[in-house]
Order: C-alpha cells, then structure tokens, then sequence
C-alpha cells in the first residue's frame, strides 16, 4: 500500500514539476508584458508623427522627409485611412495611394477583396519611432503572388484599395504574349501598416521573428489579381463563404467538419458537393432554394437537401 502512495507522489511530484515548467516558459516569454491596447495606441501615435514629417515624391516615387512647399502625407488626399479590428483591438491602416491602377482595355476588374490573390512588387521598411530604415528586410521586384488570405493584416486589408493593370500583349504577334509577362498601369502606393497588423507578439508565432512588434512601410505595386478568388472551385467566390459578412472567413463552418467553409467542397456536408448542388444549372450554387420548409436556405447550407 506504501508503494502504491509512494508512486501516486513521485507522478504527482512529476506534474507539479512540469507544471512548474510550463509556468518557466511562461515567465521566460519576454512579450508577457506588452499591454497591446497601449501599443497600438503608441503605434498609432508614431505613425500619424511619421506621416505628418513626410511628403511622397511623385518624381522618384518616394517617401521622404518634408521640405518646404510639400504636403504632408498626413494632409494629402491620396492617404486612405482603414479602420481594422484584429484581436479586439482597434487599428488605423495607412494607406498612401499614388496611383489606383487602370486595367485600360481588360475588363475594369475593380479592386481585389481582402481574400483574393494577388501579383504584387514589394519593397518592405522598418519603422521606428517617426523614422523608417532605408534597408529592404524583404522586397520583390519582378513580381509575385500572394494568397491575402495567408499574409499579415496590413497587406490583406491595404491592397484592397488598389486596381490591377493591363497586360501588355505583343501586337507583332497579334496579342500572343512573346517574352516577360508585363503589365501596365498597376496601382502603386504605400503601406503604412501598425505592428499589431503585421508581426504581433500576441501571436506565439512570432516570438522568434524580428519584425515582432514592429511598424512597417510596405512600398507595393499591384500587377493583377484573381477576380473572386475561389480556394475550393466550388463556384462560390471565397469572399461570398464569410456567411457573418464579418470579414473574417474561418469562423463560416457550416458542417461543423474542421474545414471552414471556404475550404470545403461540400458545405452542409450532405455528401453532394456544393459545386453540384446547382439545381437551375447556371454555375451558381448560391441561388437555387428547393426546400418548400426552409424557403431562405440555399441547397448546399441546407443537408436536407441532396
Ligand atoms: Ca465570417
Ligand atoms: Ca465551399
Ligand atoms: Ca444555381
Ligand atoms: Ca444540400
């Protein structure tokens, strides 16, 4: 019996101890402190005083320090400001449009939603206080694509407020594309991004990164994006799956199955697909209600229907 309570002690010893360890690490963070409704707050402040000692020359497509004669960035109408809720706390975006973008003879394509993918240039700036570092920590100069969905805040919500350009088409060929694939006429601008949307220590991903809680200037170009992006080809444009409309498209489940709903191929998990539950066969899912019952219900939020 003896024994029986010695083992019961050392397993319960044992679990104090890697309690305790787990507390350590806790301890050990060093981001533990950070109050990150001050922070953004501090944040906000630095960035307005950066906004307000810089102007954006339009020659060389620059931010600079302001000189006599110029505009600040903070009074140019060109800066669009963005209200954005992350974490329950309260955000101000920057975002310095220098050109919107004209697709020209393309289809006016619009503005992308915050979901979309996009082919981006990229040039990305620290900031510190109300100065920002002349060094790249990261930059693209030939174009890339991104997935909005899969990068920080401040790029998911600033490139929404630019268009896409022209893809230039070689008329020797009779528009058969010969060479680089270009485009003209992409939007440019700036980011202005506070740190609680772009690298957050409120994020235990971020601890090892050295962006960390950092503002940052992004200058961007958009090439072109992917008109309403759809991740699971179920005909249903992703940003159509945020059935809350709360901007935030992982918290639409329909099913309940893990998969948010613009990630799965059958969303009521009937076991037809949604791309199949198009009953007036026009490539739209979200139009056909064949429930007599539940009138208001589409057929692929509705497991009743098959
Ligand atoms: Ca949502
Ligand atoms: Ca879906
Ligand atoms: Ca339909
Ligand atoms: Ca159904």
């Amino acid at each position: 019996m003896n024994k029986i309570k010695n083992i019961f002690a050392i397993v319960f010893i044992a679990t104090i101890i890697y309690a305790c360890g787990d507390d350590n690490f806790g301890v050990n963070n060093p981001f533990a402190d950070i109050d990150h409704k001050a922070l953004a707050l501090s944040d906000n402040d630095s960035l307005v005083k950066f906004l307000k000692n810089h102007y954006y020359d339009l020659d060389v497509d620059s931010v600079k320090p302001l000189v006599t004669g110029k505009t600040p960035i903070f009074e140019d109408n060109k800066l669009e400001t963005m209200s954005v809720t992350e974490n329950e706390i309260d955000y101000k975006l920057y975002v310095y449009v220098a050109k919107e973008g004209n697709s020209g003879a393309d289809p006016d394509k619009g503005k992308p939603t915050s979901v979309d993918s996009v082919f981006v240039k990229y040039s990305g700036r620290t900031m510190s206080g109300s100065t920002f570092s002349e060094f790249n920590f990261d930059s693209n100069t030939t174009g890339t694509w991104f997935n909005l969905l899969s990068v920080i805040k401040g790029w998911s919500y600033g490139y929404t407020n630019l268009k896409g350009g022209e893809l230039k088409k070689d008329p020797a060929t009779g528009g058969v594309f010969n060479g680089p694939i270009t485009y003209l006429n992409g939007g440019k601008g700036v980011l202005f991004i506070p740190s609680g949307l772009a690298y957050p220590s409120s994020n235990v991903q971020n601890y090892t990164n050295n962006l960390v809680d950092t503002n940052l200037l992004f200058y961007i170009d958009l090439l072109t994006f992917v008109e309403d992006t759809d991740h699971d080809n179920d005909g249903i444009p992703t940003i159509d799956e945020d059935l809350d409309n709360d901007g935030n498209v992982n918290n639409d489940d329909t099913d309940g199955d893990g998969f948010p709903n613009y990630f799965d191929v059958d969303d009521d998990g009937d076991g037809v697909l949604t791309k199949d539950e198009d009953a007036n066969n026009d490539g739209d899912p979200t139009n056909d209600f064949s429930d007599p019952n539940n009138p208001t219900l589409p057929d692929y939020l509705n497991p009743a229907i098959k």
